[in-house]
């Protein structure tokens, strides 16, 4: 599923497979929890802001900036929708262990960079 935190629609859908989730475990499960999990600066605090902004109309929970290294521990949980009850856990970004050999990994780490996952500017 591809999706823009900036567009509701978007985040509406993802809430709608997030409670569908949970209904299709029955009654069993009371409520849902979500961890977002996720390369450093992909947007994934961001996801759960909107999630909770169009689920249950509350404001930003969750801090997000433009660089890496925003979320710095796991948090607590968060409500983003009612019925069913979903919660979410913020995690801080993963970045993958390595790139691979030679050119290959140079090329990717390269690519990271210039899209903000490895430092970004002014990080050094
Ligand atoms: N265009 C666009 N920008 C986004 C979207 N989601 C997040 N951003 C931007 O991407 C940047 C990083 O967002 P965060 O939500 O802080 O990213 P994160 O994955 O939580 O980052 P860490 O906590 O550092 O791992 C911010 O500048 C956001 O405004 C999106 O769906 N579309
Ligand atoms: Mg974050």
């Amino acid at each position: 599923m591809f999706a823009d935190s900036r567009v509701d629609a978007d985040v509406r859908s993802i809430l709608k497979l997030a409670a569908r989730t949970a209904h299709e475990h029955g009654e069993a499960v009371t409520d849902l929890k979500v961890l977002v999990v996720g390369m450093p600066n992909v947007g994934k605090s961001s996801l759960l802001n909107a999630l909770r902004r169009v689920g249950v109309r509350r404001g930003k929970a969750f801090h997000t900036g433009a660089m890496p290294g925003v979320t710095r521990k796991l948090t607590g949980t968060v409500r983003v929708y009612d019925k069913p009850p979903i919660y979410v856990f913020d995690t801080p970004g993963v970045m993958m262990p390595f790139l691979g050999h030679d050119e290959v990994g140079a090329e990717r780490g390269l690519k990271l960079a210039l899209t903000g996952e490895l430092g970004g500017v002014g990080c050094g």
